[in-house]
């Protein structure tokens, strides 16, 4: 989130287009409430389905899944033609005036640079014209035809609202209200907020999806606000803290990355990440990226990394390409990968197309699954009759499982969506075998260590140059990796404003990233979590929940990273010369010397208005991009493609190009892809608050509140099918086919879509073979097997299904697994597979055949 839960309350207009908050973020959902009772907020929910958000809403407005980009690109249409723009706002905080280079484009779907081949861009058109000091030129007139703002205006304007609903299905009367309702918020004192997960995720367009409310947001003036903001509700109860702490195949802790295959020396991997800044006198706040990653380097591999050795450059892997999850299951498919390391992750449930999953973890020679539970992952090699339909003799996979505990039975912080990093404590001991994953890694490093100590290896340097300073080794305590987390000083660190004065002694605890430095003198093993844990000791256990202000920002509960700043980009709060736009919602202002209020400025807490510094530090140009240059995979503007299955099998806007075109699909998945007249209805999936994922159907509590797999079908084509409500029904794919009861429901409306009737079906998510629940087939078993272009997140959330009233040719997964892949067998020729329950002792003393 850009603002915090609490500051949902101090929203005008809240939108809920991509989420369905009351069902996934209920305790959290109480602040939309909040915001209806106090301040007269008007709530939109946006949803194919009329769902438990929708049930609180004061207007709600049905949209085909997977067509919001075109929804909201005819909202910016309606907000530029009907003038409601925050024009002051506009011009000095996002680079509306900036003038795009020449040779940049847009025709027929396609953006200048695109290769065929690669299915990739050439984004060097997608840049500023600069001048010969290689600032970027800017029309401070919003004049030029080839400014920021004129492009878009350009971009949108085929967004008509004919256009849009044509695309999305949505009612006329009810899409202008929505933008009648956005619009209201155009002025200072008002604002929107947005509250979106999944929904906005889960496609080939995904990124996109964010992106555009982005561009809506600051035209507004949105961003920064009280109220305000692009607010992602994230998943598990530490998922922020995942991404915070760098768990991506490219990334290091606080969003730092691993260095490419080309760049050799870390002069080169520095320089790069290291921009010049893109106006005259602005600060880029990542000019600070090397005390940042040399900081790391030295938490990690404490004196090992010297400046004669680079700190240890070439000790972190350079990567050729993404890891992600959609890449490491195909290469496993492959038979590229020998083993896999599945923690706190069930694959098998989770991940799309079971059929690829189950092909692909049958080719490993060893699979080690970390979980408190048994789970389908785990159990994948068992024949469970129509549900998992394998025969165990073929697998030649091994598997371990290694029982951990769950949250309850350890202590750690755990980072929520508004980015608090919160301390708890211990409820119970863990049961039986279980120990933490802690534990259980650091275990598994010292084995590894002593591996490589008697044997050596390829390339020993990065395991036995780890920095390992636990009082206990075997099991480093929350306490100690949370310190060094924070970082702290390895000498004195001097003053650099007054010569002489120590800023920070050796030993201390540092208090503010501010104080890392480049040259070796400071460790931190994540820069964004600097200030958690000071010489003052613990701010995630801080509890005091006093609001001085009312604007919900409680300054002293927890601790907010960065340096507990609640709302980011507050300087954009305030006018240029300093002042709240909003007088009632004054977050920090400008005292005539310096920055001050109740949050933490997000500024240099001296540059005053006059500064010529700008609000958004973080870019290289100082302002919030509506034009994302290079940084988006498809395109500097977001554009409406279709889902790679359409119920259109076609994009109204342009011929040629139908689905994102620089999307993440592999070649073996494409003739996994169905069409419109086999699989003519349109399938998304989704979670039920009675269950979380695939876990609590585990509890006997949950099991009976949810028992089995249901689809939800509109009234009008269960008529049509002749289905009844509770009939039990085929639900099939180009992937497989499930069963589930039909729950037949006012709830899903038929849409007119591009002259023809799309009739949605819905699917939750949480059933499967092990657990207390009926057995049931993975839902997964029916989605593609292909991603957004940035992030790879899976297109769970819109494909297409036929249904079925015929259960007796059912074929759970049709996959087959890709030509080319070559069989493997365990070096010992034999096929099996077989239950390993037994501890991690096992592998530690090697007996496995890795
Ligand atoms: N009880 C419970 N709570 C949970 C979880 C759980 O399993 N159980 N899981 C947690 C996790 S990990 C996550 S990531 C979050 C997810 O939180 P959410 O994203 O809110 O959850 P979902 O149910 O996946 O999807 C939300 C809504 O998106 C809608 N939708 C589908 N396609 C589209 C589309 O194309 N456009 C629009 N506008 N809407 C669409 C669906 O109809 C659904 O109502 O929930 C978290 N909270
Ligand atoms: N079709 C479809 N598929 C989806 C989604 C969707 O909306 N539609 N949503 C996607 C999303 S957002 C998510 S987040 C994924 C979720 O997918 P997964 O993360 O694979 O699913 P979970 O059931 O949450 O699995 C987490 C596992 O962690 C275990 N666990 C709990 N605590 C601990 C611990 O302390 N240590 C360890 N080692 N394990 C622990 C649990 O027992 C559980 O088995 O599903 C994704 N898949
Ligand atoms: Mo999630």
């Amino acid at each position: 989130m850009t603002n915090t839960w609490m500051d949902i309350k101090n929203a005008n207009v809240i939108l809920v287009m991509g989420g369905n908050a009351a069902e996934a973020h209920p305790v959290g959902f109480k602040w939309v409430i909040e915001a209806k009772a106090n301040n007269k907020a008007k709530l939109i929910v946006v949803d194919p389905r009329f769902n438990r958000t929708a049930s609180v809403a004061d207007f709600y407005a049905p949209i085909r899944a997977g067509t919001d980009i075109a929804f909201l690109s005819g909202v910016i249409r309606y907000l530029l033609e009907h003038d409601a723009i925050q024009h002051e706002y506009v011009k000095a905080y996002t680079n509306a005036g900036f003038i795009v280079r020449e040779d940049f484009g847009f025709d027929e779907g396609l953006f200048t640079g695109y290769d065929e081949k690669t299915h990739q861009y050439d984004k060097s058109t997608w840049q500023y014209e600069t001048d010969a000091r290689g600032f970027a030129k800017v029309d401070e007139t919003l004049q030029h035809p080839r400014c920021v703002l004129n492009l878009l205006k350009q971009h949108v304007s085929r967004y008509t609202v004919d256009t849009v609903c044509d695309i999305t299905g949505t009612p006329k009367d009810l899409y202008l209200k929505v933008c009648e309702a956005i619009a209201s918020t155009a002025v200072p004192n008002r604002t929107l907020t947005s509250l979106y997960a999944l929904g906005w995720t889960q496609h080939s367009i995904g990124s996109q999806n964010i992106r555009t409310l982005a561009i809506l947001q600051l035209l507004l003036g949105n961003i920064g606000m009280p109220g305000g903001g692009v607010n992602a509700l994230r998943g598990h109860s530490n998922i922020q803290g995942l991404t915070d702490l760098g768990l991506l195949s490219e990334l290091l802790p606080g969003y730092l990355n691993l260095a490419r295959d080309e760049e050799a020396t870390r002069a080169a991997y520095l320089e790069k990440r290291t921009p010049k800044p893109l106006r005259p006198g602005q600060v880029n706040f990542w000019s600070n990226y090397p005390k940042f990653h040399t900081s790391l380097m030295k938490a990690w591999y404490g004196q090992a990394a010297t400046p004669d050795n680079d700190f240890g450059y070439d000790w972190l892997p350079k990567i050729d390409q993404l890891y992600d999850g959609l890449r490491v299951f195909d290469l496993m498919e492959q038979g590229r990968m020998t083993g896999y390391f599945c923690q706190g992750f069930n694959p098998l449930a989770s991940f799309p197309n079971k059929g690829k999953i189950v092909s692909a973890l049958s080719r490993l020679k060893f699979l080690v699954v970390m979980d408190p539970l048994a789970t389908e992952t785990s159990e994948f090699w068992q024949d469970h009759g129509e549900y998992n339909d394998v025969k165990p003799e073929d697998i030649q996979t091994e598997v371990f499982r290694l029982p951990t505990t769950c949250f309850a039975e350890e202590e750690g912080a755990l980072v929520n969506s508004s980015r608090w990093l919160q301390w708890h404590w211990k409820g119970a001991e863990p049961p039986g075998e279980c120990r933490t994953d802690i534990d259980i890694m650091a275990e598994l490093f010292l084995k590894m260590r002593e591996l490589y100590r008697q044997a050596g290896g390829a390339f020993p340097d990065p395991i036995l140059n780890l920095h390992w300073p636990y009082r206990i080794p075997e099991a480093p305590a929350a306490n100690e990796l949370a310190k060094e987390y924070n970082g702290y000083a390895l000498a004195d660190i001097p003053d650099p404003k007054e010569p002489g004065r120590v800023l920070v002694k050796a030993g201390k605890q540092l208090s503010s990233f501010a104080q890392l430095r480049d040259d070796g003198s400071t460790a931190c093993g994540t820069w964004i979590f600097c200030g958690s844990w000071t010489e003052d000791g613990n701010q995630m256990a801080r509890r005091d929940p006093s609001d001085p202000t009312g604007l919900g920002i409680a300054p002293g509960w927890a601790w907010a990273w960065p340096l507990n700043r609640r709302i980011l980009y507050n300087r954009a709060s305030c006018d240029p010369s300093g002042k709240p736009w909003d007088e009632k919602r004054k977050l920090i202002e400008w005292d005539g010397s310096k920055w001050t209020g109740l949050d933490v400025p997000d500024f240099k807490a001296d540059a005053g208005p006059d500064s010529g510094v700008s609000p958004f530090i973080m870019t290289d140009e100082g302002v919030a991009r509506l034009f994302a240059r290079h940084l988006m995979a498809e395109g500097p503007f977001p554009e409406h493609y279709e889902p790679f299955e359409s119920p259109l099998g076609a994009n109204p806007l342009h011929a040629k190009v139908i689905s994102n075109p620089a999307a993440r699909v592999f070649a073996n998945d494409k003739a996994m892809l169905g069409d419109r007249e086999e699989f003519p209805y349109v399938a998304t999936t989704y979670r039920l608050t009675e269950h979380f994922h695939f876990w609590t159907k585990h509890s006997r509590i949950n099991a009976p509140l949810q028992p089995e797999q249901f689809v939800e079908i509109g009234e009008e084509l269960a008529r049509e099918l002749g289905i009844a409500n509770g009939e039990k029904v085929a639900v099939r794919s180009k992937r497989g086919a499930i069963k589930a009861v039909a729950l037949v429901t006012k709830r899903i409306k038929a849409l007119k879509v591009a002259g023809q009737t799309v009739h949605q079906i819905g699917i939750p998510i949480h059933w499967g073979f092990t657990g207390a629940t009926r057995k049931g087939y993975i839902a997964n078993t029916l989605t593609p097997f292909l991603g957004d272009a940035n992030t790879q997140t899976p297109e769970f959330k819109a494909f297409l299904v036929n249904v079925e009233k015929d259960l007796s040719e059912l074929m759970p997964h049709t996959h087959k697994p890709g030509e080319g892949h070559e069989e493997r067998r365990r070096p010992n020729g034999t096929t099996r597979a077989t239950e390993k329950t037994s501890w991690l002792v096992r592998i530690l003393k090697g007996r496995t055949e890795v």
